[in-house]
């Protein structure tokens, strides 16, 4: 079985498996919430809106479930057994029996998935998932977990336990579909009120002091399709205005409140700390980076709105990052009618379509995709630098390591805004061109283009690759 999540292509931010060296809520099951939202700039000028009267969900998510276990919990199992796990096998084949029962065995079932979800997250904290079958368990776990919920009519939790597998890499179009159900029975309406514009419009020093030395091509987004065929078939790094024109999302998505008033209560990835690169291999290069699953308000607190506070008042030292993550499938999907797919993209096949949200002052290490990318910055500013592909012999590509994120061998060793050239003294040759990203702005990054990005301040950038 191939969840496909941590398949995607190689890049800083896909070390897969995810959340080796996470931070998780102590309590998978907790749904601690931060209370309320934090100060912006002056109060939102939204009437409260009506008291939510939740559905219960409509069609059970039952049969979706059980379809998916019984597809997947033969192969699961047998790969348990070869892999040393036989007690997570035993307990998946009876909670799958449970489940199968009709009506399902409810408390049973409840009693041994809860025990491979412990089990498996357990595995996760304290070696790695070392082969693939027990990231299922746990994603097969979750699944049926949240058909108990359902059943126990719970549905912001069996919601969650949808969010926990797609984020630990469930299928997507099984848990979307579950998450479909569920959404209307938990969601409070996606609120339609006047931004309150949580980003600063006035540019922070950050960004008024730093000038691109090299600045890159800009030019508008062509209109016509010979002329994007051009730009596609050069290959070479473009900055292109305008090509948001007629997105509603600049406009909506600044507003964080409005984003944690909607989705809150709904569970993401986030990247704490900083990758370093170049320390060696696997989890020592990540140095004090984690990742943990939060509640969408925790993080707009605890790591976006803090920008709005005053001077020292609650400022974090630590760094946020909802990181290359597929949110627009998984968690806002209202919001893909925010944007549309830009045209350069039919001239391949779009793949993926991340979001990449947070505060400023995130770093993604210089790396290269194998995919072409227009990368969209929707929201506040970020600081790029490119190094085309014939550049490829100054920038360090690291490649020791058999597993983890060196062995992609697309990340450069170099920290490429404050050089070691002792150790890296070919870097001194590289040539780079460089631009800071405002909102509104698109930029082509070919396949095999190296790239270093810097938030400079809060930011809501979403990247298409094809
Ligand atoms: O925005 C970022 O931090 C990195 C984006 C990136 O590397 C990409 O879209 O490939």
């Amino acid at each position: 079985m191939d969840f496909s999540i941590f398949d995607a292509p190689a890049s800083p931010h896909t070390a897969p498996p995810r959340l080796t060296t996470a931070e998780p809520d102590a309590d998978p099951e907790s749904s601690t919430r931060s209370p309320t939202a934090h100060g912006c700039t002056g109060p939102p000028d939204i009437p409260e809106p009506p008291p939510f009267k939740r559905p219960r969900a409509a069609a059970s998510v039952l049969p979706l479930a059980r379809c998916f276990v019984q597809k997947h919990c033969a192969q699961t199992c047998a790969d348990l057994r070869a892999n040393d796990a036989a007690s997570v096998e035993a307990d998946l084949a009876l909670a799958a029996s449970f489940l199968r029962q009709d009506p399902p065995n409810h408390s049973q079932c409840r009693v041994f998935a809860e025990r491979i979800e412990t089990s498996t997250w357990e595995a996760l904290l304290t070696k790695g998932w070392p082969h693939v079958c027990w990231r299922e368990a746990y994603v097969l776990a979750q699944l049926m977990l949240c058909c108990m919920d359902t059943e126990a009519q719970d549905e912001e939790k069996a919601l969650q336990r949808c969010d926990r597998a797609f984020i630990l890499g469930g299928p997507c179009t099984e848990v979307c579909d579950c998450i479909a159900l569920l959404e209307p029975a938990v969601s409070p309406p996606v609120l339609n009120g006047r931004p309150t514009d949580c980003v600063r419009e006035d540019l922070p020093p950050a960004v008024t002091a730093l000038r691109p030395s090299h600045p890159i091509e800009r030019r508008r987004m062509p209109t016509h399709l010979s002329e994007l065929r051009a730009i596609h078939t050069r290959g070479a790094a473009v900055l292109l205005e305008g090509g948001m024109d007629g997105w509603q999302a600049p406009s909506r998505w600044k507003d964080f409140h409005w984003l944690r008033a909607a989705y809150g209560h709904r569970l993401v990835p986030v990247e704490l700390g900083r990758l370093q690169v170049g320390e060696g291999s696997g989890a020592a290069s990540r140095g004090r980076w984690a990742e943990r699953i939060m509640h969408l308000d925790e993080f707009v607190d605890t790591f976006l709105l803090r920008e709005h506070l005053a001077e020292g008042e609650g400022r974090h030292a630590e760094i946020g990052y909802l990181a290359q993550h597929a949110l627009f499938e998984q968690v806002l999907r209202q919001l893909q009618h925010d944007f549309s797919i830009p045209t350069i993209c039919s001239l391949g096949k779009l793949k993926h379509v991340n979001a990449w949200l947070g505060p400023g002052g995130t770093v993604t290490p210089c790396h290269f995709d194998s995919y072409d990318n227009i990368f969209a910055q929707v929201v506040g500013y970020k600081y790029v630098r490119l190094f085309e592909v014939n550049q490829s012999d100054f920038m360090y590509g690291i490649k020791e390591a058999a597993t983890g994120l060196e062995a992609q061998g697309n990340l450069s060793a170099v920290d490429v805004e404050n050089p070691d050239l002792k150790a890296h003294p070919l870097f001194a040759n590289a040539k780079y061109t460089d631009a800071i990203l405002s909102p509104g702005d698109m930029l082509y990054v070919p396949a095999g283009v190296w790239h270093y990005v810097r938030s400079l301040t809060s930011s809501f950038s979403i990247s298409f690759w094809f």
